[in-house]
């Protein structure tokens, strides 16, 4: 085998890998519930909730900057918090969720799957998912 072929397969073996189930399980471990290799807005809703609630450390019903440690890009704050407190309610981290939600769900499937999750959106969309 020509080497030209066999870094083509290699290269065609890490994208397929990529796309695969095991790479979606390992990305969405934890947040794809009904484990179909995607995240529907439901279990991304699910997953943000109870990291609301474990960021929330001081149990006052909103997370400060500091609480939320960098999961809000600056330039989000503005649509995050309509208010304009710099503290997210629960609705309002929610809210944002949903709005990340959709800016990453690229094909408008209603569904984020592995290569959107991969995507600069997915990536924001994954960290206001994940407690750690
Ligand atoms: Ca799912
Ligand atoms: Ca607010
Ligand atoms: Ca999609």
């Amino acid at each position: 085998m020509k080497l030209v072929s066999r870094r083509t397969l290699l290269l065609a073996s890490a994208v397929s890998f990529a796309l695969s189930p095991a790479f979606a399980a390992s990305v969405f471990s934890g947040i794809d519930t009904n484990n179909d290799g995607t995240i529907d807005l439901n279990e991304a809703k699910a997953a943000a909730s109870k990291v609301f609630d474990k960021l929330d450390v001081d149990h006052d019903g909103t997370l400060s900057r500091a609480e939320l440690r960098g999961r809000v890009p600056e330039q989000d704050w503005k649509i995050a918090d309509p208010d304009n407190d710099k503290t997210l309610t629960k609705e309002e981290y929610l809210n944002y969720v949903e709005y990340a939600f959709k800016r990453a769900d690229t094909n408008g499937d209603g569904t984020v799957d592995a290569a959107e999750a991969r995507t600069h959106a997915g990536r924001v969309l994954l960290r206001l998912l994940r407690a750690r």
